[in-house]
């Protein structure tokens, strides 16, 4: 376990005296450059419960290193499927889908696959938003994902320019739904609407998964304003808010550069800016190159930001097994730091939800849960953006209106 300590004081300026909890320090090399952990109160978080192996995160996304260091302990393995005899044993539709499925190859290898056209941001995509969900925590290397112990299932449907279709991404959901995932991660987003996605956001969520999503990155702008053109799946939301929309902030819990927004489909923020992660440990090209570092400092985009989101889930469905997406969804808003309106730029003012991400409030065992977590005034939803790099491929292309 990781040293128990008490806070010198609560950092917050909130009067809830539940911050005064102990916290969990983990002892990974890493751990003072992860200042967004701190940030959303994750040493507090961890004094509860640090994760269980029992809760699987789908992650789909780009291809994930599953052999990175700080993250083969925490990959999720089908214990039904034999390795590498060709057969679908499980007779899911899927040969030898051992550690998740890789959409864009039809093929089992999940890895990022080494092309000269990488893009470097593609390239990393899946292997950092895995590691900010879940790279083993307290382990001594590395660094601390915000969930120790969930297990990260890889779905890949980005190609190496970081694009996908939205038919892949229906069938990563199919396959995340019917192998049992608590949580689905999506750091992407696209413009066009597809009602095959809505359909199938509806068909995850009443099965009893949590949809976590990205408002996306304005890659021209300083951020789209999704109340004026819709991104998804990020609002997709249907009658039951069910996608939970994270947008981006920074060290100064301001919006993050080029984090989309907007009250309609932002639920909350998380840190989306300057992130220390994980990335692939072996190059991206065929060119000579000396040893990658599997960890680098400095990425930003709501890509990052979600997956801080997915991890807190993960640890709620790990000592509240039962509890529906909804329910997990209104304990993580209902607990945020909530906005000081004051502190918002203009232009999205109201517009970055309800608050920032707070682990600890939301892991809290005796928090009295408000009957009413809406705010009143103008702290309402606002809406923020995923990570350059991925964005869904347009079917056609047609840019839909506000309205649904
Ligand atoms: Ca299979
Ligand atoms: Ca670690
Ligand atoms: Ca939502």
């Amino acid at each position: 376990m990781g040293v128990l300590v008490q806070p010198a004081k609560a950092a917050s300026t909130s009067t809830d005296s539940l911050l005064s909890a102990p916290v969990v320090i983990p002892d990974d090399v890493f751990w003072d450059k992860q200042w967004y952990l701190r940030a959303v109160k994750a040493p507090e978080a961890w004094a509860v419960t640090t994760g269980t192996r029992d809760v699987i995160v789908a992650v789909i996304d780009g291809g994930v290193d599953i052999n990175h260091q700080d993250l083969r302990d925490n990959i999720w393995t089908n214990s039904k499927e034999i390795p590498g005899d060709g057969l679908d044993n499980d007779q899911d539709g899927y040969a030898d889908d051992v550690h998740g499925w890789n959409f864009v190859t039809n093929s089992p290898d999940v890895r990022p696959v080494r092309q000269d056209t990488q893009l470097e941001e593609a390239w990393s995509h899946g292997t950092i938003v895995s590691s900010l969900i879940a790279a083993k925590g307290n382990d001594g290397r590395g660094i601390s994902g915000i969930n120790w112990n969930a297990r990260i299932m890889p779905l890949v449907i980005l190609d190496a320019n970081g694009q996908g279709s939205v038919e892949n991404l229906v069938s990563a959901m199919r396959y995340a739904v019917n192998h049992g995932v608590e949580v689905i991660n999506l750091s992407l987003v696209g413009y066009d609407y597809e009602p095959e996605l809505e359909e199938m956001i509806k068909r995850a969520n009443d099965a009893g998964v949590v949809i976590v999503a990205a408002t996306g990155n304005d890659e021209i702008g300083d951020g789209l304003d999704l109340d004026l053109a819709e991104g998804y799946p990020v609002c997709l939301d249907g009658p039951d808010n069910r996608v939970l929309g994270v947008s981006g902030t920074d060290k100064n819990n301001r919006r993050a550069p080029g984090a989309n927004y907007g009250k309609n489909c932002t639920d909350l923020t998380a840190p989306g800016d300057n992130i220390f992660a994980a990335r692939p440990s072996y190059p991206h090209d065929t060119k000579p190159t000396s040893t990658v570092p599997g960890f680098h400092d400095g990425y930003s985009g709501t890509s990052l930001a979600a997956p801080l989101v997915s991890g807190v889930a993960a640890l709620l469905k790990g000592i509240h097994p039962e509890w529906t997406p909804k329910q997990v969804r209104q304990r993580i808003l209902e607990t945020v730091d909530v906005w000081d309106e004051h502190a918002q730029e203009p232009d999205s003012l109201g517009k970055l939800g309800i608050g920032r991400l707070d682990a600890g409030r939301a892991l809290a065992p005796d928090r009295v849960v408000a009957v009413n977590p809406k705010p009143t005034t103008s702290l309402t939803k606002a809406t923020k953006a995923v990570s350059k790099v991925v964005k869904a491929p347009a079917k056609n292309q047609k840019r839909k209106p506000t309205s649904k």
